[in-house]
């Protein structure tokens, strides 16, 4: 069941900001070969690719990824293999968004920020980009602080004027959040809030689930059901929690919740499945790598439960021959499998046994050095 052609419908998004430095509030730690542009960034995407056979394309950041010239960045990624994910415009980081981007109460505020989401779906035009994906670090840290409805007013205001700017070829991807940076209300909390501004913007307007970004307890797996069966998923950003935000490997701390994610999309086409990681202190071409393949071995096993069996059981009422159906699919190793298929797509049995024996680290160390990352680099 896993034979290649089943895993070539698997594309993954890696993503350049996954490549670069990151770290914690507390510090960020450099690495030997860290990437000194976005066209390292795209370099070490290719490798992962190779070694995987299912990372064809590169989610970017502006303007963390800002080049002066977008051609030669769009031929460089098109002459490593890869095509352009989707683009993901930054505003978060300017000293100008402290109170918020597109809900801040200053309208000069507010009109620097679309500008910036204008000039993305921009620079995606350029670069044959389909996606615009959206995160916003807006929200108050105390009650009282703004007007929720009053925010919630402007973000629809300037969303409304993205929308209508993006070419048929685009979607908006809006991605929830329930807490951090905004620790009292975030403005964009949860999926139901997500949806609600998607319904109200059009079609192409859909929601982004990223792993970490729920309350403990939340079964993503049924918001990605509910989700898909109204047409609205719009794609993922995958990683893997312990606690908050973590960011860690896909598939690290809960591969089970991975695998029924996998088995919710359905028989439908799949979102678009975009990696969301931050690296601190593990090698980042090596991580991207496991999360590339933890994601293949999920979908694999989805694949693998019988859901005319599950169909009957369910019709029966008969509770664990239904679960059961799922743990067996679960429960079953399909790594030599896997490893057949990556060959038969031409990349790697082993990425990971083969990435260390290319000595891809060691060389990428040599060419690159170890740079040190202007304060507050994260991303880059
Ligand atoms: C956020 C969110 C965004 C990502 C930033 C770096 O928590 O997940 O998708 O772009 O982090
Ligand atoms: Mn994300
Ligand atoms: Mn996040």
């Amino acid at each position: 069941m896993t034979e290649p052609n089943s895993l070539a419908a698997l594309e993954i998004e890696t993503p350049s900001w996954g490549y670069g430095d990151s770290g914690t509030r507390f510090a960020t730690f450099q690495q030997p070969g860290r990437p000194r542009d976005v066209f390292e960034r795209i370099d070490d995407a290719a490798e992962v690719h190779r070694l995987t056979g299912t990372a064809p394309a590169v989610a970017l950041h502006f303007p963390w990824d800002q080049v002066d010239d977008l051609s030669a960045l769009k031929t460089h990624t098109a002459d490593r293999g890869l095509g352009i994910g989707a683009v993901n415009p930054n505003l978060f980081q300017d000293p100008d968004y402290k109170l918020g981007s597109i809900t801040h109460p200053d309208a000069a505020v507010r009109r620097k920020a679309t500008d910036h989401l204008l000039e993305c779906v921009d620079i995606a035009r350029e670069l044959g980009s389909t996606a615009q994906s959206l995160w916003f670090a807006d929200g108050t840290n105390y009650a009282g602080q703004d007007d929720l409805v009053a925010r919630r007013e402007r973000m629809l205001e300037c969303l409304s004027e993205l929308y209508a700017a993006m070419p048929a070829e685009q979607e908006l991807l809006l991605e929830y959040k329930p807490f951090e940076p905004a620790f009292y209300a975030t403005d964009i909390p949860d999926w139901g809030s997500s949806l609600l501004m998607c319904l109200k913007l059009g079609d192409r307007a859909k929601v982004l689930v990223d792993l970490g970004h729920h309350l403990h307890g939340t079964n993503i797996e049924q918001i990605v059901a509910t989700l898909g069966a109204e047409g609205r998923l719009g794609g993922f950003h995958f990683n893997n929690r312990k606690y908050a935000d973590d960011d860690l490997i896909v598939g690290s701390v809960n591969p089970f919740e991975l695998f029924l994610i996998f088995f919710e999309l359905g028989n439908r086409p799949l979102p678009r499945l975009t990696i969301d990681q931050a690296h601190n202190v593990e090698a980042k071409v090596e991580a991207m790598v496991l999360s590339v393949v933890n994601l293949q071995e999920a979908y694999a096993k989805s694949l693998l439960v019988d859901r005319s069996a599950l169909a009957a059981a369910q019709a029966e009422g008969d509770v664990l021959a239904a679960h059961h159906l799922l743990l067996d699919a679960y429960k079953t190793d399909v790594r030599s499998e896997l490893a057949r298929a990556r060959a038969g797509l031409g990349a790697a049995e082993d990425p990971v046994a083969e990435l260390r024996a290319s000595r891809y680290l060691e060389r990428i160390a040599a060419e690159r050095g170890t740079t040190v990352s202007v304060a507050g680099g994260w991303g880059r």
